[in-house]
């Protein structure tokens, strides 16, 4: 009965729950928090909101204050008179006008310095990326390098980078909350958005996001930007520019494995990445293989340091039971049978493979360099060989509208609804190329 219902000890629980909740908030990581100084633009947006929260605390607690005060002084009380009424008080309207007038000011001042700040051209020696938008991945190049890459960004730490920010379909949006952004690419002009990584900064792996819908698998568009040593970055750099080098040189004669040791297993992506280019592979793939300077090793982010940060980040896939694919098939990729299959299948249509003759498609990521990277399809897998060898079976199965279309052989295309037969491969087939693609470093 009523007697049972005690609103206000309710009310105080419900308050102390709300209170835990609250303090929950305040524990754990923040990945991908825009409150810190990781760069020249964090910095400014930071400082610009300390200002906001100041000024912003003094007249929440001035306006509660008086309003307290002014409940509990002129409550109704029993008997009493209504209390004297008041309209119009000249000196107290000029005050509170004038008083939310200057705070505006200390708030606008600062406010327009850093939008003419951030909105400037960037320094003229700047490194310049261009960012482009694809439904529903990233495309990098840096133009005074002469790299096309994808979904994976580099940026040496301490110099200004400038990004020029387009779209090849629709609007989306680049953000990497820890670094700045974000900004909107746009359809038929070019956007820009400069900052520079804090020189002091570790070599260290950060998200990236599209924070504009941009069709069904806009929350499926990531990416992932490593920050590096300015060394680091021209390693990287000096690597990734040159063709794809392939064969490969073997890793020299397997050592014996120390008992105990589990050696690295082929296909998890995990098999060092300072390999075979470093011992002085001839380039077959350029052909003029006598002539060509010998390839500079591979470097990559570090492996350790990534799976440390982004053990939360690897989406587990989701693969629909009727269409698995044979992965005790993947031990017996054949690399070169890979290449030749990839240089006959309907690959060429859509991608780059700079140094093969006819690779040069645009329409999905540039896969000159793919073995050396981490994720695919927009940071949305592990790039390793069981999620490249689903992912060519039926790549929409495993990414919702996703433009790249089934190729395993007798699937349903989800989109057109055909079953996929000619020109369909078989799960041999996709070992081979999946071996191809991951000797492509
Ligand atoms: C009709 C065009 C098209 C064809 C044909 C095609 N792809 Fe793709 N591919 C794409 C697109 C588009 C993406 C990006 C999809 C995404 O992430 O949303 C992609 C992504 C990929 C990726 C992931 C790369 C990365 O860095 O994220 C790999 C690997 C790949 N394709 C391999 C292949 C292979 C091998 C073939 C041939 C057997 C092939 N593709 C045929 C369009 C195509
Ligand atoms: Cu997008």
């Amino acid at each position: 009965m009523v007697g049972t219902f005690r609103p206000r000890r309710l009310a105080s629980a419900a308050l102390l729950g709300a209170l835990a909740l609250g303090l929950a908030a305040c524990g754990g990581e923040y990945p991908n928090s825009t409150f810190n100084h990781n760069t020249d633009f964090n910095a400014d947006i930071d400082a610009l909101w300390d200002k906001l929260l100041f000024w912003g605390t003094i007249v929440f607690v001035g306006v509660e204050a008086a309003l307290v005060y002014t409940i509990f002084r002129f409550r109704r009380r029993p008997g009493g008179a209504t209390p004297k009424q008041v309209h119009g008080n000249t000196a107290l309207e000029i005050t509170w006008t004038a008083i939310p007038a200057v705070i505006l000011i200390f708030i606008a001042i600062p406010t327009v310095r850093t939008i003419f700040k951030t909105q400037a051209k960037a320094a003229p020696d700047a490194l310049q990326v261009e960012v482009i938008g694809h439904q529903w991945w990233w495309e990098f190049k840096y133009p005074q390098l002469g790299i096309t890459t994808a979904n994976e960004l580099y940026l040496p730490n301490g110099r200004t980078v400038n990004f020029q920010l387009k779209t090849v379909d629709v609007l989306h949006s680049f953000w990497i909350p820890q670094m700045g952004g974000k900004r909107d690419l746009i359809s038929n002009r070019t956007n820009y958005l400069w900052f520079t990584p804090n020189k002091d900064l570790p070599t260290s792996a950060w998200n990236g996001f599209c924070a504009e819908f941009c069709g069904p698998s806009h929350a499926n568009m990531k990416f992932r930007l490593y920050t590096v040593t300015p060394a680091e970055f021209d390693q990287w750099a000096a690597h990734q520019k040159q063709p794809a080098i392939f064969p490969a040189v073997a890793a020299p004669p397997a050592a014996p494995v120390p008992s105990g040791v589990a050696p690295v297993p082929s296909g998890t992506g995990a098999a060092p990445m300072l390999l075979a280019s470093a011992q002085g592979a001839m380039p077959a793939d350029t052909g003029m293989a006598a002539a060509a300077p010998a390839p500079v090793p591979v470097w990559a982010f570090p492996r350790e340091k990534l799976e440390k940060e982004f053990a939360y980040t690897i989406p587990t896939a989701k693969i629909p039971v009727s269409e698995r694919f044979d992965e005790s098939l993947l031990a017996k990729g054949d690399a070169a049978r890979g290449k030749d299959l990839y240089n006959k299948s309907s690959c060429i249509g859509c991608h780059a493979i700079a140094g093969t003759p006819f690779n040069m498609a645009a329409v999905g990521p540039n896969l000159t360099h793919v073995g050396t990277r981490y994720t695919i399809a927009g940071g949305l897998y592990p790039n390793d060989a069981k999620h490249l060898a689903y992912w060519i079976k039926n790549a929409p199965a495993l990414k919702p509208g996703s433009l790249m279309p089934t190729l395993g052989k007798g699937l349903t295309d989800p989109k057109t609804k055909m079953v996929v037969n000619v020109g369909g491969l078989t799960d041999a087939d996709i070992a081979d190329i999946v071996a191809y693609l991951q000797a492509l470093k």
